[in-house]
């Protein structure tokens, strides 16, 4: 039976199955907390109960109509740590008056490339666009349907979700398998945020989308919302793309990958090549390699585009075909831009208009104004724009280091778009030009470190492997924390390539770059130039286990990953 079908069924079956429990409700006596060991409907019906006798009665039988649908979209339902998140303990009144979640569909698709149809996956929302809209203060109620073909497993990047439901591939938390539908609910933070695959390499398939958190100031704002995500694409196969770096075969890149989720300090858990351990030291870029090389800090070699593209999309198309957003004459808009390659730093280029920075990974910072503006993998821009004329405007992501670009148009009626050719001048390699001039609107309270630890970032493109510390994903010792610390990361990369470092689950300020304090934005994802070193700073609130790496897929999976666990934290 479709899940379309089955779900009709579900609906109407909902009303009798409803008062059937209804009468049996006396003998239930498990709490919630045995319901999540145990995954059949029987469990979830009792653990429904117990949190249902909570609730007054004028309002249980609105919440029984939507437990009983939850319930029944529960039937594929198979990560067992996650049964504990499916039932979130919430006042009575929010939680009855919860609508059915959203459907989040992961599953295969195909795409047009440069003429070439090709298959790639996708994230489909409820209203079939990419990815997932919440607006202003509603709650992230997401139900992930997997139709992907494969397991699959989904980070909401840059949201503040509990651990268990941050879709990192940790024991407890396996990706699912397909057919099957995984719960979400959690309260999201407001902003421009993405979700990608944290399952294999998925990413690179383009199983990435926009996740977008409406407020109540920015819709009094009342601009045209546009929203313009950013991808690297390749006919290749993500394990081709790997063995070609590393010079493996494309079934050990496979197994490489594959190590992500591996828990890490497991003895004999990693069948890594062994790079030299602790080195620190600047390799010289081998010019072998696909990336390709510019000067760098002293002269040195730094090397850029580890992996060669066979296309960069905008909204999922070249600029042979570009997307155009019809915008009114003298249109005041909020541009969204989300940089969801997996290897690749892009100059965003306004052309003739001038924007302002007002927000940095979804977070406010004090508007910087300009025409062009840096984004490296994995973070977000908010940029506001104001037409000045009628006319077509081409906003453009110019990969660092090369000619090539991608891009879309803003235009108004009736106006002629030009033909913008998809290579062009040499962009500048990406660097922290707009960092050092960022300030939060919202910075962290002022207070001293409870931790301050330096995290040496190392390697290089022969071997290809990169560390944090000297230590490879999953042989790595991890950074143990207490609720409530301040902490501090002094970043300091010994490498001649730029990491844009991650950290799951919190976010944090940046607090100085190369040596000179700042108070910076407030983000999720900070790039760390060659030899430049960046702090940064944040509390810890959100006890669990977190990955906190590069978002250069290819580093990631070739060991620069590491964990900060709180303690207590069962593993
Ligand atoms: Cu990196």
């Amino acid at each position: 039976m479709t899940f379309e079908k089955d779900h009709k069924r579900r609906r109407r079956q909902i009303g009798a199955f409803a008062s059937r429990w209804w009468s049996r409700r006396g003998s239930i006596g498990p709490a919630l907390r045995l319901a999540t060991r145990r995954t059949t409907d029987e469990s979830v019906i009792e653990a429904q109960g117990s949190c249902v006798r909570r609730l007054n009665h004028s309002i249980r039988e609105r919440y029984l109509v939507t437990a009983m649908s939850k319930l029944y979209s529960r039937r594929y339902f198979l990560g067992v740590a996650l049964a504990s998140s499916v039932l979130p303990i919430l006042p009575g009144a929010a939680r009855a008056a919860l609508p059915l979640p959203k459907r989040l569909v992961a599953e295969t698709r195909v795409l047009e490339v440069n003429g070439r149809p090709t298959k790639v996956f996708g994230l489909i929302g409820p209203d079939g666009r990419p990815g997932i809209r919440l607006g202003a203060g509603e709650r992230f109620r997401v139900d992930l349907v997997n139709k992907a073909g494969t397991r699959t497993l989904v980070h909401w990047h840059g949201q503040l979700p509990p651990w268990a439901q941050d879709g990192f591939p940790w024991p407890q938390t396996p990706p699912i398998a397909n057919g099957t539908v995984q719960a979400y609910d959690y309260v999201p933070i407001p902003g421009t945020y993405w979700m990608h695959s944290h399952h294999d390499m998925q990413e690179q398939s383009l199983m990435t989308a926009p996740l977008i958190v409406h407020d109540a100031a920015e819709l009094r704002e009342d601009r045209q919302e546009i929203v313009l995500m950013l991808h690297d694409f390749t006919f290749r196969t993500p394990d081709e793309v790997l063995a070609g770096l590393t010079g493996a075969s494309a079934a050990a890149a496979q197994a490489m990958a594959q190590r992500v989720e591996d828990d890490p300090g497991r003895k004999g858990a990693s069948n890594a090549p062994q790079p030299r351990t602790g080195r620190m030291a600047v390799d010289v870029p081998d010019m072998a390699m696909p990336g390709m090389a510019m000067s760098g800090p002293g002269g040195m070699q730094m090397d850029l585009n580890d992996v060669h593209y066979d296309a960069f999309l905008a909204n999922d198309r070249t600029l042979a075909d570009p997307e155009i957003v019809r915008v009114e004459r003298g249109g005041r808009m909020r541009l969204r831009i989300i940089n969801g390659a997996s290897s690749s730093q892009f100059w965003v280029d306004l052309g003739e208009l001038v924007g302002r920075v007002v927000a940095t990974d979804g977070h406010p910072v004090h508007q910087v104004a300009g025409s062009r503006f840096p984004i490296a993998m994995a973070q977000r821009l908010d940029i506001l724009l104001d037409l000045p004329r009628a006319g077509a405007f081409p906003i453009l992501a110019r990969l660092e280091g090369t000619g090539r670009q991608t891009g879309i148009f803003l235009a108004t009626a009736g106006a002629r778009i030009p033909r913008i050719a998809d290579s062009a001048q040499t962009a500048p390699p990406l660097d922290n030009s707009l960092e050092t001039r960022l300030a939060a609107v919202e910075p962290l309270p002022r207070r001293p470190a409870d931790i301050v630890r330096t995290i040496a970032l190392g390697g290089g493109m022969k071997p290809y492997a990169w560390s944090m510390n000297g230590e490879y994903w999953p042989q790595v010792t991890p950074l143990m924390l207490r609720q409530g610390q301040r902490v501090e990361i002094d970043l300091v990369n010994r490498s001649m390539m730029a990491h844009p470092m991650h950290l799951h689950g919190h976010a944090f300020q940046v607090i100085a770059i190369d040596g000179r304090p700042i108070q910076g934005a407030v983000r999720d994802t900070v790039l760390v130039t060659p030899m430049g070193r960046v702090r940064i700073a944040f509390d810890a609130d959100n006890p669990g286990r977190w990955p906190f790496h590069c978002h250069n897929l290819y580093h990631m999976v070739t060991g620069m990953l590491t964990e900060f666990r709180y303690q207590g934290i069962a593993t």
